[in-house]
């Protein structure tokens, strides 16, 4: 795959601005021992070793270069279809997660009560007696599935295989629950077919680009980002939907500022344009699509007029973006977003996008979503695991049924005993995910942690979650260990390497390791039959013709392809639906209780003097994660709440002073920094998630900023999937 993409272009688009050039600089002042980023001596001794990227889970493959011995750069690998061979900033700041002085050195057993952070340091072999003690009390007294594993990240396929083997199917990951489930339920309800992620989204040959809320720029998923850029270099017409003026929005044709929370109305009076003015693919609709004429009825009531009021877009500018879509159809993309946990309606009104697309005849075709394939590399042959006698929906039964996957939330509420309930989870193994900042109403969050039998969490940081542990893990970085063979879908079936290019610091050690031996400690050691990590790779690799030796050498491959990308014209296509059709009309929605066409209903207004909490991210951080990297905190050290310029005024507020924002529950956050801008809507504030860390074993993040997670308080759950929304709170001011 060639590199189409050039360095300024990336670092325009991602907003990244100067900060992301004075990374380098950064680099420079952190360590003592950092070699100069510059043209090193021709005698410099120069190595590199293939990674996948850790910073965020958008594993994006590249090379760790080091210089004379020491840690250098990190850059991306050219043929990676996750980067196009360009890290984003975070990417490109690794080595600040590697020389983190904060980091979790040793294993920790706690010696006092929960709430208070007080720790033994421990063997390896101390901590894993402890905690297969406590694995083999719960499997005795309240049964092997009433442990849970949430994971967010590499390693933890490793800790899924142990939790397999225990008895367990209790295995979520908060990207499902509160974040990207409700997506991946509305494109499989309507083309039986999920996004899934690196996203399918042909947006490189794209002639036209319709983003709601999704705020590609800011969000800087490598792939995504370069393909944007690529679209808008070839003068694609981007539509951008968002209450702020974002990023992408400073790209676009068309900004649509709506009014938050009303993007289904806007979705279903596109959708009644496009019918109404026969602006659809008729020849795509009729050969692949089912239930036309009952949408046709459906959406009559939502003219651009009857919009106008609720989203405060013009009757003129719904029609002329319709338009525009149709005119560049079917290299039209409605971008199916990622975060898409909003407001509680979020499979429907992702599956509105996902109707519009269909009506546009985009999916499957150039510009809109390509067939993706991915590599089929086969498993390392272990043994059955028992069948758990129950799972997670044994303890909400009739809820959420169209779920695929399970809820983080819904394990959280599982584990807080409830009168009726019988089935609670008394045991969390924590892998990569800081629970206290990524599930929403913290304080719940906690009340379900004061009732577990054993909380492990395996971290590379001192991050909340471990202050709240009974044993404490320390991980090693992404750069100083393997993990399993990076296989995702693309537009090629590709395979990425990650190994470690340097040493484990302190007494950390891989995810492998810490799973293949706990698992002995608890004689399960049956599930990883292999010796070490390197004789599991091989195995793995040999079948399908490749070495870690190859691997090494190449960080990235891509195997043979057996599906085009796009439909042929004309071709005869089985969705994976019930129909085999794209389903306008959802007769399985129906059969659950569930609208089966979506429907406008309208959410709550903020009270007065009270404006919606909005959020999302920025450039130079992943979530938590990247908060107290040493390099990134240069950059970006805390975040900003945005009060538009007319409401800061009414308030006195200025930018550059540190506030206060109260919650309707009276939950008050950190001080936060003001910027007063007319980029945002009146009724609403935003902030980037992931600071107003409260740990103070985190040096740099301690106290910067506010977090939003705090704030939340009132979620919207998904009726139809369990997803939970958090858009629903409102706040105010201390000044
Ligand atoms: N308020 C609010 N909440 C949100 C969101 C939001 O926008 N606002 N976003 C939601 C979304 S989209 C998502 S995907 C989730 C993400 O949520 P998480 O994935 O939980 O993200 P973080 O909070 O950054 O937690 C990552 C944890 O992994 C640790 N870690 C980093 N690298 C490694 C490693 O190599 N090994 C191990 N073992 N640990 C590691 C970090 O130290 C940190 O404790 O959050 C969701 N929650
Ligand atoms: N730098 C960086 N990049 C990341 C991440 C990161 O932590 N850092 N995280 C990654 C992950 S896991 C995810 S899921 C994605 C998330 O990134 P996206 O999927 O792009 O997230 P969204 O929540 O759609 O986007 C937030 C935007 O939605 C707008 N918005 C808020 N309310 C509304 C509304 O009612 N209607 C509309 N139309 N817009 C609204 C906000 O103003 C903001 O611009 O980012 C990924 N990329
Ligand atoms: S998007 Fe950035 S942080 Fe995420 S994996 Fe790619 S380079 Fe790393
Ligand atoms: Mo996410």
């Amino acid at each position: 795959m060639k590199k189409t993409f050039d360095r300024r272009e990336f670092i325009k688009i991602s907003g990244m601005g100067l900060g992301g050039l004075a990374l380098g600089a950064g680099l420079l002042n952190y360590s003592e021992s950092s070699p100069s980023p510059g043209h090193p001596a021709l005698t410099a001794n120069i190595t590199r070793t293939p990674t996948y990227c850790e910073m965020c889970t958008f594993k994006c493959a590249g090379w760790v270069y080091q210089l004379d011995g020491k840690p250098w750069k990190i850059i991306g690998n050219d043929i990676d279809q996750h980067s196009y061979g360009r890290l984003c900033t975070k990417g490109s700041a690794g080595i600040g997660a590697y020389s983190d002085p904060d980091r979790l050195k040793t294993p920790l057993i706690r010696t006092e009560e929960r709430g208070k952070q007080v720790f033994k340091e421990a063997t390896w072999d101390e901590a894993f007696a402890y905690i297969a003690k406590k694995l083999r009390d719960i499997a005795e007294k309240h049964g092997p599935d009433s442990v849970a594993l949430f994971t967010h990240g590499s390693g933890g396929s490793f800790f899924k295989t142990l939790l397999k083997g225990y008895g367990s199917a209790n295995i979520t990951a908060p990207s499902y629950a509160n974040c990207r489930g409700p997506r991946e339920e509305a494109y499989l309800l309507t083309y039986g077919e999920a996004i899934n992620s690196p996203e399918r989204t042909d947006m490189k040959n794209s002639k036209c680009i319709v983003l709601l809320g999704s705020h590609i720029g800011e969000n800087t998923h490598s792939a995504q980002v370069n393909e944007f850029a690529q679209a808008i270099r070839n003068g694609a017409s981007i539509i951008t939907v968002d209450p702020r003026f974002s990023v992408a929005a400073g790209k676009s044709k068309y900004w649509l500022p709506i009014k938050p929370g009303t993007d289904m109305a806007l979705l279903l009076s596109w959708i009644h344009v496009i019918v109404e003015e026969n602006l659809y693919d008729r020849a795509y609709v009729e050969k692949y699509t089912t239930g036309f004429d009952k949408l046709k009825q459906a959406v009559k009531q939502y003219t651009p007029e009857w919009a106008y009021p609720v989203t405060s877009i013009k009757p003129e500018v719904i029609r002329e973006t319709a338009r525009e879509m149709a005119k560049h159809a079917p290299a039209t993309l409605v971008h199916p977003g990622r975060h898409v946990v909003w407001y509680g309606d979020d499979t429907q009104r992702v599956r509105a996008g996902a109707i519009l697309n269909a009506l546009l005849g985009s999916w499957g075709r150039k510009g809109g979503f390509y067939i993706p394939s991915e590599a089929e590399v086969p498993e390392y042959p272990i043994p059955h695991a028992p069948k758990p006698k129950r799972t997670w929906r044994d303890a909400m039964p009739g809820k959420f049924e169209l779920a695929n996957l399970a809820l983080s939330s819904g394990i959280c509420d599982a584990t807080i005993p409830t009168q009726g309930r019988d089935y609670n989870i008394k045991g969390w193994l924590v892998y990569g995910t800081n629970l206290i900042h990524t599930l929403p109403d913290p304080q719940k969050t906690l009340d379900a942690i004061q009732n577990l039998d054993l909380l492990v969490a395996i971290d590379i940081l001192p991050a909340e979650i471990t202050g709240w542990a009974d044993v404490v893990l320390p991980e090693c970085t992404y750069l100083e260990r393997y993990d399993d063979i990076r296989i995702s879908p693309g537009r090629e079936p590709q395979i990425a390497l990650r190994m470690p290019a340097f040493k484990p610091k302190y007494d950390s050690k891989p995810a492998w390791w810490i799973a293949k031996n706990l698992a002995k400690k608890m004689g399960l050691e049956q599930y990883f039959p292999w010796n070490d990590i390197e004789e599991y790779l091989e195995v793995r690799l040999e079948k399908v013709g490749s070495s870690l030796a190859e691997m090494q050498k190449l960080g990235v491959k891509d195997l043979p392809k057996a599906t085009p990308n796009y439909f042929a014209p004309g071709e005869d296509i089985e969705f994976g639906t019930d129909s085999g059709k794209i389903e306008l009309y959802s007769q399985t929605l129906e059969n659950y209780g569930h609208d089966p066409i979506p429907r406008f209903t309208p959410h709550e207004e903020p009270p007065d003097g009270y404006y919606r909490l909005l959020y999302g991210r920025s450039p130079s951080h992943s979530f938590g994660r990247t908060a107290n990297n040493p390099l990134l905190t240069q950059l970006v050290p805390e975040n900003e709440v945005w009060i538009n310029t007319n409401i800061a005024r009414e308030w006195g507020i200025k930018t550059g002073q540190y506030i206060k924002l109260i919650n309707e529950d009276n939950t008050s956050s950190n001080k936060v920094r003001v910027k007063v801008t007319e980029r945002v809507r009146p009724d609403i504030v935003f902030m980037v998630h992931g600071f107003g860390h409260n740990q103070k074993k985190m040096k740099r993040s301690f106290n910067k900023g506010a977090s939003v997670t705090h704030l939340i308080s009132r979620t919207k759950t998904d009726p139809i999937m369990g997803g939970v929304g958090i858009r629903g709170n409102f706040v105010t001011f201390e000044v």
